[in-house]
């Protein structure tokens, strides 16, 4: 197919037209617009084709899931239509308006791709069982294909948002989905009140909480950051709701009250970091890795916890946003005592571009290579060294 030959190229050359994109589409103007369309056309199809090429690579037994089945179908369906663009003049004059309408249409049509990637795991491991090999091909598969995801939501919602009627009237100074003085504090408050509510729905209680700023740069000055606002409300919901639920589960029966969630937003050079902190009991470090394993943290029938606070896949997507631009999400658990969770994003706009998966042979090794003999040595596989030295 043609657009698979020039996606690599694409991707790389085009980090600056894609930031172009984000940051100076200032008005709904129209020499924009076909600059938009005239990038989107091509780059679209060439990322679901980058997709649909990775899919194919899934081990079989979980590619032959109806689950698996039904999202390839969509994604196969959306690169179709695209291409119909292909050859349309932008000056052709329904071209940019059925442009527009297509987007939100494939929009919705993958609204529900991931729960139904869930629902493909669960049919594979009902089958099938778990096993180490496949877990870690879905787990590698998935962060490429939810990467993908965000960053094909990305460009559709900044095309419709500038070029379609649904503008938000709210935030007149927001460019699409980028608010370029996002207060990083409000937004931590906002996911925090939502969380909250859900928390006494579940639970008739919720901690309170406790929000510190630490501006290295501007000493005082509220901490700010040219950001997606809805991604960082996602990662900062995400956390609260673990550690509400860790905090309210722990000191429930207890007399003293509920020890406060803390947020500590602060500004260095290179990084912006938001740290949530709970004294909900923490996690082993032995179990830090599953919370973030789409494999392991699936259940065969969707939990109460999984609507209200459960960890399904809300960390692992959760860690993809904020990896999406650079930063990253991770969790320091002390058990016993309480969990720290840390986003870092990037201080710079300019440091912000776009992380994407790169479909080339290291990438295909991953799928075709099985998994070799463990290079450290396991206890529980062969005698201890206290064994072989008494005999
Ligand atoms: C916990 C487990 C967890 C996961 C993510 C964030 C916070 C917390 N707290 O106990």
């Amino acid at each position: 197919c043609v657009p698979c030959g020039h996606s690599l190229y694409l991707s790389f050359k085009n980090k600056t037209t894609i930031i172009n994109v984000f940051i100076f589409y200032s008005g709904r103007d129209n020499a924009c617009e076909k600059t938009s369309y005239m990038f989107l056309r091509k780059e679209l199809p060439v990322r679901l084709a980058n997709t649909m090429r990775e899919v194919n690579l899934l081990p079989d037994n979980l590619l032959s899931q109806p689950s698996v089945r039904l999202v390839q179908k969509w994604y196969m369906q959306s690169f179709v239509e695209l291409l119909d663009y292909e050859n349309r003049k932008p000056e052709d004059p329904h071209a940019l308006n059925d442009f527009l309408e297509l987007l939100i249409e494939i929009r919705n049509r993958h609204n529900d791709v991931v729960p139904t990637m869930a629902q493909g795991v669960i049919e594979y491991k009902e089958k099938f069982g778990f096993d180490p090999f496949t877990s870690s091909n879905t787990q590698y598969f998935l962060d490429r294909f939810y990467t993908n995801r965000i960053s094909f939501r990305m460009l559709i919602n900044q095309h419709t948002l500038l070029f379609g009627n649904d503008t938000n009237p709210a935030h007149p100074k927001h460019f699409g989905s980028i608010d370029p003085n996002c207060n990083v504090a409000d937004v931590v408050r906002d996911a925090y009140d939502t969380a909250k509510m859900l928390c006494e729905k579940y639970y008739m209680a919720a901690p309170e909480l406790k929000i510190e700023e630490f501006n290295s740069e501007a000493p005082g000055k509220p901490i700010q950051a040219v950001y997606v606002p809805s991604h960082l409300f996602h990662m900062l919901f995400e956390l609260f709701k673990n550690s509400m639920r860790a905090t309210v589960e722990l000191h429930e029966n207890s007399n003293r009250g509920l020890p406060p969630v803390k947020a500590k937003v602060t500004l260095g050079n290179e990084d912006l970091s938001i740290k949530i902190s709970d004294r909900g009991g923490g996690v082993a470090l032995r179990k830090i890795d599953r919370l973030f394993n789409y494999m392991y943290s699936t259940a065969p029938t969707p939990t109460l916890e999984q609507g209200a606070a459960g960890f399904g896949y809300g960390l692992p997507i959760s860690r993809l946003y904020a990896r999406y631009f650079q930063g990253d999400l991770k969790l320091y658990s002390m058990e016993g005592v309480g969990t720290a969770a840390v986003i870092y994003l990037k201080a710079l706009s300019s440091e912000s571009f776009e992380r994407l998966p790169v479909f080339n042979k290291s990438a295909w090794r991953h799928y075709k290579t099985s998994p070799e003999a463990d290079d450290w040595s396991n206890p529980s596989k062969e005698e201890s060294l206290k064994e072989k030295l008494l005999h």
